[in-house]
């Protein structure tokens, strides 16, 4: 039997619509999971300007920050039962591959969502016969989702799901990479280069990591005074001054980490020069561009890395970051600029696009 259920569907160029989807039920191994809410992510808005530029198959359902609770089983599920609450996890990791048998979950190489995000060879969603991409694995823009097994992770009951559905990625990419990728270590001095939802969670890792400085560095000023409530204690706006001269003067020339949280290869320069000899620069934005950097640093030990989901085990990080939230030390309230009913997506994008808000919530049910 199929769920028949509400969806934001996007078809091409034109804006999203809200359309009637039919779910197939949980197979084995798989969960249906209610959703409470979604967050509206930067990775979603880059799949709609993908679908403006070129070809993206289509129709496809977005949003992959959901909060949510099970609503039913298939065959075979133990991790989960009916009425848990979850986060759901994007990259669901298969824990057999290279990668998953060293603990590196975020490279697994068989993710179990290329086949339902991509080339929709086992779709589980349909618009009568037409089948319909579930975006970033999730699809989550929607009344429902099915998911792997490992990818929905239990979390506490009395944690608020519309707050804590941004631990599904910005929350978790953003403080893993400072608390996972860099390891930064207590009495550091830190610089994030750009203040969005990600960078923001950066802060609040670094914070939570005991680093000394954490210097924020955007080119708005709004951004850097958001970036004051998570956690950072100096401010640098690019637009200004010479970013990386003013960072090593407060960093007092010698800044042990920086981070990129935009995806330019202009600002991945920057994190790299204003590294100190043997600093690291990870790089937390998706830059599709090439990169140059000046060889010679290399004979200084300075490190450049690479970070994708906040290099999260997610059975153990999104749990233990949803704890730390209860606990006070984790800000996620703070980031959610706006709640909006599903018929409202397009707006939340344009917003985003526009640079008004850190993160919009979805509520499907309305
Ligand atoms: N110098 C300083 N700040 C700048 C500059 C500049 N030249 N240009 C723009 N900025 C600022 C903007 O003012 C803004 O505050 C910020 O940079 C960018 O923020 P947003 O809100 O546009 O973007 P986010 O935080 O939602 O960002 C996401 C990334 C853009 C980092 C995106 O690349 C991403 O999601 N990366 C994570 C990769 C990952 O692991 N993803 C998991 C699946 S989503
Ligand atoms: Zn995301
Ligand atoms: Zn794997």
């Amino acid at each position: 039997m199929a769920t028949d259920m509400r969806a934001a569907v996007l078809r091409g160029p034109e804006p999203i619509t809200i359309e009637q989807v039919n779910l197939d039920q949980p197979d084995a191994g798989e969960v249906l999971v209610r959703v409470v809410a979604c967050g509206v992510c930067h990775s979603d808005l880059h799949t709609i300007n993908r679908a403006k530029g070129g070809p993206l198959p289509v129709p496809v359902i977005l949003g992959h920050e959901v909060g949510g609770i099970v609503e039913e089983v298939g065959p075979g599920v133990v991790s989960v039962k009916p009425g848990d609450h979850v986060v759901v996890a994007f990259r669901p990791n298969c824990g057999l591959c290279y990668y998953c048998i060293r603990g590196m979950h975020q490279l697994c190489e068989r993710p179990d969502n290329t086949a339902r995000s991509a080339t929709g060879e086992r779709p589980r969603l349909r618009m009568g016969e037409q089948p319909v991409q579930q975006g970033i694995g999730v699809a989550g823009y929607a009344e429902y989702t099915v998911m792997p097994e490992r990818g929905v992770v239990k979390v506490r009951e009395d944690a608020p799901l519309e707050t804590i559905c941004l631990v599904g990625c910005g929350v978790t990419t953003g403080v893993g990479a400072a608390i996972n990728t860099a390891k930064v270590q207590a009495g550091s001095d830190v610089a994030v280069i750009g203040l969005g939802g990600v960078g923001l969670n950066v802060v609040q890792g670094a914070k939570l990591a005991g680093a000394r400085k954490i210097i924020a560095v955007d080119i708005s000023d709004s951004k850097l005074e958001t970036a004051a409530t998570f956690g950072a204690t100096d401010f640098v706006n690019a637009s200004q001054e010479d970013p990386v001269a003013r960072v090593q003067e407060i960093a007092g020339g010698y800044l042990d980490y920086a981070f990129e949280a935009i995806g330019l290869g202009a600002t991945v320069r920057q994190a790299f020069d204003m590294v100190r000899a043997g600093g690291m620069a990870v790089v937390v934005g998706v830059v599709a561009q090439e990169v140059t950097i000046p060889g010679i640093a290399f004979l200084r030990e300075k490190q450049l890395v690479g970070s994708f989901f906040g290099s999260a085990q997610l059975q153990y990080d999104i749990p233990r970051l949803v704890d730390l939230y209860m606990d006070g030390k984790l800000l996620i309230d703070e980031l959610v600029s706006k709640r909006r009913p599903l018929g409202e997506i397009n707006e939340a994008f344009a917003d985003m696009e526009a640079g008004a808000v850190a993160r919009s919530v979805m509520d499907p049910s309305k």
